[in-house]
């Protein structure tokens, strides 16, 4: 793929990359080069790099680069600080994997049955994922190589990297340099400098990204709390500033079926996140007018593709049941640590009294039970009884490991099991553990503060008022509230630690 076609050559005449040859290019461009001082735009999502994080860098990194006068290049940078692209990202991330392999495939095959089983021939995926995809941890090697070639030259050795880079669905760097908008990034911190260049999210506004009037020109600062995903402001966004041209102006341009087919690629790609995040459209209190908008643009532009077939056998339901299901299985063959690390989110606050504590919540797509029976599992208790401290002993190592100060869980599944009243019902379970001696308490006041909006409920018979029993103040419960995510569950954290 020359570089030309990468350039924005006007109204008429316009031809960009499809997804693959974007992503390819962007994979083999990634290395800030510092003999012309052309350094690419990282865009990078959140540090639990889930699907919405993932897609919207990679939907952003694609249209934005439309707009890309200076030929920098956008570099869709997955935040995995110890994940290599490749085979541990698929066995991590397997619902990313399905996505990009339905996004990619014919419709035909797109409704074929997800390949299960051991034999399974996955080094497609692989491969594709090696090739096309960057995380953190790539990066990061690169630049360590990049800096034994230049030798040891003594001079400026450790002077770190000045990067530019774009945050969609976060909004704030948790490593802070001086100067609004500058900071790094596990992984990264101790090679690089970020300075924030736009922001498109859908979180609480931290303050950190700077105001749009100090942004370079014509970057978007968009942090508005809302959406489900992510992905849908991106695609709203794109929208607005004409970077998806209209049909029409395609039919005028007639622009030929490659073209258009990348689009559809993006196009599947984007609705991946936003059905999952939404539950396809139907998850209470999360779905906004603008997932709406983008669900029905992203389907119009599949269904009236000019590509004969292309659209026309395409079911929007099949497509997220098979990604969907790649998601409630994706923790199957991760151990209980990775579990904690698969959806993980953590925070700095200062008391009062200005000591800092880390407050760390873990998103799970299974329940508690699940996880207590593999913790049991992995030890080789094979006795009946499972008790819960095989699953505490793990979670106390993991919160070690990050220095937390307050670990949580929560959990947010639908019953599989076809017995019970519960079959087939959306549940949410929260664990909060206050780790250190003077965390009963913010524990405590959490209790008071998200007792009542989170409807929290007792949990198996566990002592709904926490557990002295093991160290700290231990609380387990059921979340009646099942529309509180921890999109709200963590600015209740957090301010019980401030307050
Ligand atoms: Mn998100």
């Amino acid at each position: 793929m020359p570089p030309d076609v990468y350039l924005n050559l006007g109204h008429s005449n316009t031809h960009f990359p499809g997804l693959l040859p974007f992503l390819k290019h962007a994979r083999r461009h990634f290395l800030p080069t510092t003999r012309n001082g052309h350094t690419p735009v990282y865009v990078l999502g959140n540090q639990s790099a889930d699907l919405d994080s993932m897609i919207s860098a990679i939907v952003y990194s694609y249209f934005f680069s439309r707009t890309d006068k200076d030929r920098r290049g956008y570099v869709p940078l997955v935040n995995l600080p110890d994940v290599p692209s490749g085979p541990e990202l698929r066995r991590l991330r397997p619902e990313f994997a399905c996505a990009l392999e339905h996004s990619l495939s014919s419709p035909q095959s797109a409704s074929a049955p997800v390949p299960e089983g051991k034999n399974a021939d996955r080094d497609g995926i692989v491969k594709l994922l090696k090739e096309h995809i960057v995380t953190v941890a790539d990066l990061r090697d690169a630049l360590l190589s990049a800096a034994d070639d230049e030798g040891n030259k003594g001079d400026g050795q450790n002077s770190k990297l000045e990067l530019d880079c774009v945050l969609v669905d976060w909004n704030s760097l948790p490593h802070k340099a001086s100067g609004r908008g500058k900071g790094s990034i596990d992984g990264l911190s101790d090679l690089a400098t970020f300075s924030v260049t736009g922001c498109i999210d859908h979180h609480v506004d931290e303050g950190f990204v700077p105001p749009l009037g100090n942004l370079p020109e014509g970057n978007p600062r968009i942090i508005e709390l809302g959406p489900g995903s992510c992905t849908s402001s991106v695609i709203c966004e794109i929208q607005k500033r004409g970077l998806w041209p209209s049909l029409l102006a395609l039919e005028a341009e007639r622009r030929d079926d490659e073209d258009d087919h990348g689009d559809i690629q993006v196009a599947k790609l984007a609705l991946a996140a936003i059905l999952i995040d939404t539950t396809n459209l139907t998850a209470e209190g999360k779905v906004t007018d603008v997932d709406r908008e983008a669900v029905s643009f992203l389907t119009e532009r599949i269904s009236l593709s000019s590509t004969p077939g292309a659209g026309k056998k395409w079911n929007r339901d099949s497509f997220f049941e098979h990604i969907s299901y790649a998601k409630a299985h994706s923790l199957d063959w991760l151990t209980v640590e990775e579990i904690l690390g698969r959806d993980y989110k953590d925070w700095v606050e200062s008391t009062p009294s200005g000591e800092e504590r880390a407050i760390g919540i873990a998103s799970v797509v299974r329940p508690l039970e699940w996880i207590v029976s593999k913790a049991n599992e992995e030890d080789d208790n094979k006795s009946k009884d499972q008790n819960l401290q095989p699953f505490l002993n793990k979670l106390k190592k993991f919160a070690t490991g990050k220095h937390l100060d307050v670990a949580s869980v929560m959990t947010a599944f639908t019953s599989e099991d076809a017995n019970g009243d519960d079959a087939g019902r959306f549940a949410r379970e929260l664990l909060v553990w206050g780790l250190n001696g003077d965390s009963d308490a913010y524990t405590q006041k959490f209790m008071c503060a998200a007792k009542e909006q989170l409807d929290l409920q007792k949990w198996n018979g566990f002592p709904a008022e926490g557990s002295q029993e093991y160290t700290g103040d231990l609380f387990v419960w059921k979340q009646g509230n099942l529309a509180k995510s921890r999109k709200q569950v963590a600015p209740l954290l957090r301010e019980s630690v401030k307050s």
